[in-house]
């Protein structure tokens, strides 16, 4: 019998390694890769995935467009099998990238198969299960075995297929791939820096609300440590834009709320200025901030400091198992085991759905 959150524990902080495992199985994937990317023009990417595999695609298709300069968004798959004419196109020449940590989600298999049958489009699969159905359907299969959990909810398995698709992305960008290389000792050290930060953050039960707020290729980011925060805490959590949280939701700010700010590189100056308005309105902040525009922010913020010095593109991922951590200690906390959060499978089977 396990200790409550041992495994949750255990995925997390083995996050750098697990990481590195997924970089070894990419290259045996990389000349599929080049000649599919060298072969076609693509006019069109879709990612796609459900939950935390859907946020992970938010961030996949923001990258690669910023990457690759080809129009690329994300879509839950339930959108794609029930409104395909809402989303697909058939006559663009595009590409499905889907997501899926089981493979064996009803709504991703079925995106891939209605995506197929539409558009006769390639399909390229970042899993944990290269054995899974929904890689059963792909072109091109990118797994991270390593990176499988026992834990419900995903901590390893959504960084290490983040880092599969960032190779992807380095990739069809023709970019250096060097970063990647880089990040799981960057991991590494976060971890081991900020653990008693997340654990007093996470441990003070007298915050009631969470708000993450990220933009540009971080709003996935931000919508992933919402739902970890939900999914293992069972707290009150959402995710904005950054800028989008004075339209409304700001309403809510109390002395009770915790605003998570994933503050990015290009747009640094405003972001700060909502972290700063909201705690004036009473709010207490995180911010998690590169060495490159910390020297914007505020003497004495709480932060999370990612010392990177990588290309942008590259560090999304680093700005996830900090908060990753928090949602682990609040649950605890609050008597909950996230290993096996409540209400929640580790994969969600319907009945066909087309
Ligand atoms: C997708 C998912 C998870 C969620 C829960 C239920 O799974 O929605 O994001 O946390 O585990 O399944 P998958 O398609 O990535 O296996």
């Amino acid at each position: 019998m396990t200790a409550p959150g041992e495994h949750t524990y255990a995925e997390i902080v083995s996050q750098p390694a697990a990481w590195s495992g997924a970089l070894d199985a990419f290259s045996a994937q990389a000349g599929a890769l080049r000649t599919l990317f060298q072969n076609r023009t693509f006019e069109r990417i879709i990612a796609t995935g459900c939950g935390s595999t859907h946020y992970l695609s938010m961030t996949a298709a923001a990258l690669l467009q910023a990457a690759t300069g080809i129009p690329a968004e994300a879509r839950p798959a339930s959108e794609i099998v029930l409104f395909p004419d809402l989303t697909l196109a058939p006559r663009s020449r595009t590409l499905l990238l889907a997501i899926s940590r089981s493979g064996s989600t009803t709504e991703t298999v079925e995106a891939a198969r209605v995506f197929r049958n539409r558009t006769g489009g390639p399909i390229v699969v970042i899993t944990c299960y290269g054995d899974s159905p929904l890689a059963q359907q792909a072109d091109i299969v990118l797994e991270a075995a390593g990176a499988r959990e026992q834990s419900i909810a995903q901590t390893r398995s959504f960084s290490s297929m983040l880092i599969l698709a960032q190779a992807l992305i380095a990739l069809a960008a023709q970019a250096d791939p060097w970063p990647l290389s880089a990040l799981p000792a960057i991991a590494d050290r976060l971890l081991t820096e900020n653990r008693e930060l997340a654990r007093q953050i996470g441990e003070d039960l007298s915050a009631r609300q969470f708000f993450f707020l990220g933009s540009g290729a971080l709003h996935g980011i931000a919508c992933e440590a919402m739902l970890k925060m939900k999914e293992m805490s069972l707290s009150l959590s959402e995710a904005y834009h950054v800028l989008e949280f004075r339209h409304g939701p700001m309403s809510m700010v109390t002395p009770e709320t915790v605003m998570v700010g994933l503050i990015s590189r290009q747009a640094a100056s405003f972001e700060y200025r909502v972290l700063d308005e909201m705690r004036a309105r009473g709010a207490r902040t995180l911010l998690l901030h590169t060495d490159q525009v910390a020297r914007l922010a505020k003497p004495h913020e709480v932060e999370v400091r990612i010392v990177s010095g990588l290309p942008v593109w590259a560090e999304p991922v680093l700005y996830l198992p900090v908060l990753q951590l928090m949602a682990y200690y609040r649950a605890l906390a609050k008597g909950q085991n996230p290993d096996h959060p409540a209400n929640l499978d580790a994969v969600v089977l319907l009945d066909p759905l087309g």
